[in-house]
């Protein structure tokens, strides 16, 4: 390649990635509380999952400039569903997970303390690159006139009637600990058949839609069942039973009875089916022209977001997913103060400059880091 047309390649990307790091909507940090050391953390401090993307490795560094007599080991060989055995086996103070814990996970947490793990987002997930938690688009055919759901709807198009769902202790949440708290079956959650959203009609699309059944699709790997189970189904694995699962094309087989499950035929086949929807990450759909994205709004009173970088890092977008670390807070207790401190650095103008600047996930809006905060209270 002549020179001449290569420096013209090079100006070119130097370009293409200055315009998207404008596109980039750059939280302001301003107002978010600085970091100010409260305890000397010294000696042996253990970090044991996921590195979420560097931001791990990252976080432990610059906190070790504000904590200088910190000996912080990390152990980042598992991935996320490794991490809260770290806890449980006495190996380590914090559990980072890139994925939500799944109740097998927080099961022998409980069955060796007698509490549930409590739960803290340092970041907001990505929006579109790969494995930075991107969020779920809703996606139907191009030609359904159909532009907006509710999380409710979403429940009840895409699981099964269920006479209960999982409560994680009194108040459904980890955000902090109480004794016996344990994960508990509740017919509060509950939802009959007649409730199933099965027909486009129900969804008051008309015309040729109307009486034809809406064919579900998605994924079924792990990480990401999970994370619709919890947010739309409370945990529940009742799908409905016209569900098409698939996985990202790396989890498939290689051979010829993998590619017909590899998310890519998902969207060949939802840009054909008129009367189908389907859950899918952003940098697969945007290769394929004949699906549309569907406005998601938290209740019918509104307001619809369609799922971009914005309403990703505003976190107006139900379906946004977190970066959690996990660690094991004694009910009724301070928290552990090297954790605490790792915590607050984390949750501090400087620990959310970091995640930032690595540029995987979002640094939190103010209002979501004050109520993260409140946890280690
Ligand atoms: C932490 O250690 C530094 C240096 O020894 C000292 O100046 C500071 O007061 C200590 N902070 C706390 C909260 O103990
Ligand atoms: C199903 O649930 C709905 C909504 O809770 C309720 O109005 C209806 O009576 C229930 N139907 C049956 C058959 O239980
Ligand atoms: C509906 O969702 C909006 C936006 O999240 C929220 O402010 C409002 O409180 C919700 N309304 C009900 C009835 O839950
Ligand atoms: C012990 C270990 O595997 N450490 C790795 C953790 O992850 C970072 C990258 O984020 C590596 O640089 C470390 O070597």
């Amino acid at each position: 390649m002549a020179m001449k047309m290569k420096k013209a390649l090079y100006a070119l990307a130097i370009n293409a990635v200055a315009i998207l790091a404008q596109d980039l909507p750059r939280r302001d940090l301003t107002g978010y509380p600085d970091y100010k050391v409260e305890f000397n953390v010294t000696g042996i401090f253990r970090i044991f999952g996921s590195d979420l993307k560097g931001t791990i490795p990252a976080l432990a560094a610059g906190f070790a400039e504000y904590q200088p007599g910190a000996s912080i080991g990390i152990y980042n060989y598992t991935s996320s569903e490794g991490s809260i055995a770290g806890l449980y086996t006495g190996l380590s103070e914090l559990a980072p997970a890139g994925d939500d814990a799944k109740l097998t996970d927080m099961m022998p947490f409980f069955n060796s303390y007698g509490y549930l793990p409590t739960e803290i987002s340092v970041a907001t997930g990505g929006h579109e690159k790969r494995g930075t938690l991107w969020p779920a688009v809703i996606v139907v055919n191009k030609e359904n006139p159909l532009e907006k759901l509710t999380m409710d709807q979403l429940d009840r198009i895409f699981s099964s009637e269920r006479i209960a769902g999982w409560k994680l202790g009194a108040n459904d949440n980890l955000a902090s600990a109480s004794e016996g708290d344990n994960i508990l079956f509740t017919s509060e959650y509950a939802r009959n058949a007649s409730t199933n959203i099965r027909k486009w009609s129900q969804l008051g699309v008309e015309g040729e839609w109307a009486d034809k059944e809406i064919q579900t699709y998605g994924y079924v790997a792990p990480g990401f069942i999970i994370y619709m189970q919890r947010k739309l189904f409370h945990w529940s694995q009742k799908w409905n039973p016209n569900y098409k699962e698939y996985v990202e094309e790396k989890q498939a087989t290689a051979d010829d009875y993998g590619k017909p499950v590899a998310s890519e035929s998902m969207l060949e086949e939802l840009s054909n089916d008129k009367y189908g929807i389907g859950w899918a990450a952003q940098l697969h759909i945007k290769d394929y022209p004949n699906v549309k994205p569907i406005a998601i709004a938290q209740n019918s009173s509104g307001p619809y977001f369609q799922m971009d970088a914005q309403t990703v890092s505003d976190r107006n977008y139900p379906l946004v997913r977190d970066a959690y670390i996990y660690f094991n807070r004694v009910p009724g207790q301070d928290v552990d103060p090297k954790t605490r401190e790792f915590l607050r650095f984390a949750l501090s103008k400087q620990g959310q400059e970091i995640i930032a600047r690595l540029d995987k996930y979002y640094a939190l809006t103010l209002p979501e880091l004050k109520s993260q905060l409140s946890r280690l209270e």
